[in-house]
């Protein structure tokens, strides 16, 4: 069973799609729990790519093609797993703030907070605030998470804060912040919860909001 579980996580790492879902297929004719091919195979794959990344040893193009080979065993998964009630670690919506149409990173971040086995609602680019909300709130969600590339478009964010702050999810959701203009201080100041510098940071401490 341990050699099947590296198998899937080795061959997500280098993206090969067709042969996780070989191996997702086979693991599960076998008898592998859903639950144990999904953590011990696909996300402890993703795991790997997303230290990778935050380490500058693999980029971009290698994290797109391991998060595509792990959507697609993950499809396969997601009837086993609904069916032994497993459900997501925790929802997040995310998007990119209004009047910035930038989605790589955005995308980057939702991959890898999809590698950790968070459930994601992607909002797309040029989001209001007041659609934040009302996706957060039709999905249940515990994080919002706002991107923003343009140093025109990051104020922006403080208008998200302040429309959750207004709203009924006022103390119910964390904001997590992020995009090449954005920092710490910046964070601090419009009073988002957390920010963070790359897409595997964000995803380690969205698994943080989640267990606290
Ligand atoms: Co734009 N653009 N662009 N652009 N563009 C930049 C951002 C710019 C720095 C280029 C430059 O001038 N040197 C500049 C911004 C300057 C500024 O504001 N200081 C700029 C500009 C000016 C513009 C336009 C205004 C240009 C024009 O039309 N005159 C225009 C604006 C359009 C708009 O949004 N309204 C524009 C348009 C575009 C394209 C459409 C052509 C295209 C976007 C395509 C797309 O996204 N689908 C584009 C691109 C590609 C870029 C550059 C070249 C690359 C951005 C990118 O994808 N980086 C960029 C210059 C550059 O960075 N070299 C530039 C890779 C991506 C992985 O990084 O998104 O930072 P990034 O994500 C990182 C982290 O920031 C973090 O995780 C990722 C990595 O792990 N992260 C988060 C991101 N979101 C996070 C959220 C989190 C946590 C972490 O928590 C929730």
């Amino acid at each position: 069973m341990d050699q099947i579980l590296t198998d899937i996580s080795t061959n997500l790492q280098v993206g090969k799609a067709k042969i996780v879902v070989e191996l997702v297929s086979k693991a599960l004719a076998d008898g592998v729990p859903p639950k144990t091919i999904l953590d011990e195979g696909l996300l402890a794959g993703m795991s790997v790519i997303g230290q990778k990344f935050k380490n500058n040893e693999v980029f971009v193009p290698e994290v797109l093609v391991a998060a595509r080979a792990m959507n697609k065993g993950a499809e396969l998964l997601k009837p086993a797993l609904a069916a032994e009630g497993v459900s997501a670690r925790g929802v997040a919506v995310i998007g990119t703030v209004k009047g910035d149409l930038h989605d790589i990173g955005k995308n980057l971040v939702k991959m890898m907070m999809e590698g950790k086995g968070i459930e994601m609602h992607d909002l797309g680019v040029d989001v209001s605030p007041e659609r934040f909300v009302e996706a957060a709130q039709e999905h249940n969600a515990s994080i919002i998470c706002l991107s923003a590339l343009l140093t025109t478009t990051m104020t922006e964010m403080k208008n998200v804060v302040e429309t959750v702050k207004a709203s009924s999810l006022a103390g119910k959701v964390a904001i997590m912040v992020g995009g090449a203009p954005v920092t710490q201080a910046f964070c601090d100041q419009i009073g988002a919860d957390c920010y963070t510098p790359d897409a595997a940071s964000a995803a380690d401490e969205a698994l943080r909001f989640l267990a606290s």
